[in-house]
This record gives C-alpha cells, sequence and structure tokens, in this order.
C-alpha cells in the first residue's frame, strides 16, 4: 500500500501574538489543500486548543512535546493523557532543540514516546545528525542509535502510530537544506534499518519525513525521492508557503 503524504508545520515558539496564529489559521482555513495529505501543525502548547477549535477539520494538531508521567509534581509539564483528553491527536518528540537545550537523551525520548503511544496518541519521532557527525561518516549509525532506544521499548503494532522524522541539525532552521539524494540515500538507510531492527513490513509502512530549512524552493524535488513520505516545517510553516509545501506533490 502507498505512504500517505505527510505534511507538518512546527511552529516552534512562534507565533508571537494570538493575532498572528488568527492569520495563519485563517490562511491554511481559505487555502486549497491537497485533500490526499496527512497535514498536522503544531503550535506552542497555549494555543493547541483555540487553534483546534479554529482550524479547519481535516488538519489535526500537534503538541511539540509531552512528558511520561501520567500526572503529579511536574511542574511545566504536559502528560500524554492530558493532550488524549484535551484531544490532540499528535505530539512530536525528540525534536533536535529538545535533544539539545533540553538535554533529552534517546531513552528519554523513547521512554516519551511509549507513554505517548499508551495513552493512544500518535508521534512524530525526530531523529538526526549534527554536521561534524555527516562529515565523519556517522550519519547512519547516529540515526540507527536514535531510534535503537525507542526499538527497544516498543512492540512491533506501535510503529503503526509513528512517523519518523529525519532532521539532520545542520539543516534546522540554518537555509541549508539537504540534497534530494542526502535526504533520500539517509531515510532508505533509516528504512534498511527499521526492516531489520522492527520488521520489513514495518519498515515499508512507515512514514519518514525529512525536517530541515524545507521551502517552497525546494519540497518539489524532495517529494519526488521515494523514501521521502512528506515534511517537517519550521520556518515556512509560519508563511503562506507552507501552502505550496503541503500541495508539493501535486
Ligand atoms: C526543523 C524544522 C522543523 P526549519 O526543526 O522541525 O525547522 O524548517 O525551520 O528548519
Amino acid at each position: 500500500m502507498p505512504r500517505q503524504f505527510f505534511v507538518g508545520g512546527n511552529f516552534k515558539m512562534n507565533p508571537n501574538s494570538v493575532a498572528e496564529k488568527r492569520a495563519l489559521t485563517t490562511l491554511l482555513n481559505q487555502a486549497d489543500l491537497d485533500s490526499s495529505v496527512e497535514v498536522v501543525v503544531a503550535p506552542p502548547a497555549l494555543y493547541l486548543l483555540p487553534l483546534k477549535e479554529l482550524i479547519r477539520k481535516e488538519i489535526q494538531v500537534a503538541a511539540q512535546n509531552c512528558y511520561f508521567k501520567e500526572s503529579g509534581a511536574f511542574t511545566g509539564e504536559i502528560s500524554p493523557l492530558q493532550l488524549k483528553d484535551a484531544g490532540i491527536p499528535y505530539v512530536i518528540l525528540g525534536h533536535s532543540e529538545r535533544r539539545t537545550l533540553f538535554h533529552e537523551t534517546s531513552e528519554v525520548v523513547a521512554q516519551k514516546t511509549k507513554a505517548a503511544l499508551a495513552a493512544s496518541l500518535s508521534v512524530i519521532l525526530c531523529i538526526g545528525e549534527t554536521l561534524e557527525q555527516r562529515e565523519t561518516n556517522q550519519t547512519t549509525k547516529v540515526c540507527s542509535e536514535q531510534l535503537q532506544a525507542a526499538v527497544d521499548l516498543l512492540k512491533e503494532a506501535d510503529w503503526s502510530k509513528i512517523v519518523i522524522a529525519y532532521e539532520p541539525v545542520w539543516a534546522i532552521g540554518t537555509g541549508k537544506v539537504a540534497t534530494s539524494k542526502q535526504a533520500q540515500d539517509t531515510h532508505a538507510d533509516i528504512r534498511t534499518f527499521i526492516a531489520s531492527a522492527v520488521s520489513p513490513a514495518v519498515a515499508q509502512a512507515t512514514r519518514i519525513i525529512y525536517g530541515g530549512s524545507v521551502n517552497k524552493g525546494n519540497c518539489k524535488e524532495l517529494s519526488t525521492q521515494p523514501d521521502v513520505d512528506g515534511f517537517l516545517v519550521g520556518g515556512a510553516s509560519l508563511k503562506p508557503e507552507f501552502v505550496d509545501i503541503i500541495n508539493a506533490t501535486q
């Protein structure tokens, strides 16, 4: 079965005002979007519920993070159960900004993934190498190790609710996008890893999306690569060109 193209908008800690959020929502609500694409937008936690109410029903809403405990004394955190209760279907986990700035290890990301799946959420699981790791030919090893932590905690059936986002750290917010060959080669390696670590069937079915400076100008060529099943978009998801990225395969 063909994998459904997936485009996520990771708003990160943007926009800066309710008015800007409304403008973004209006843009998406009025746009002509490819109905065959699964579209998810991830605003800051504060805006999850209002955005869910305002945005057209075909677009799903995702949290940018959650904790792995159900409830309790964890100031500043949100639990997977709370997201589920609020009707939020997706959560982004393991983004490189969380791994780097908030010191999340692959083991913590795996625990969070397991907890999110246990609460019936779907997960956008982010992995990716630094520039130094790429230049020393460690890309496949780093991506495999980041995924192995999740493989260790999850059952085969869990992978049906995971979208893997390959986001090379050197391409995030830098304007330096991976070439379509770099993206394709790495996605194919990730798929090979999943085939051996989980199963060939899971590898075939799992969406592997690319993130890192995706924009209107580079999305079409990236989308033609056989193992690129969509995008996780940061900066460009805050602009009208997000619509062009959603429609990249048209
Ligand atoms: C990578 C991406 C979205 P940007 O972090 O997750 O952001 O498109 O701004 O590089």
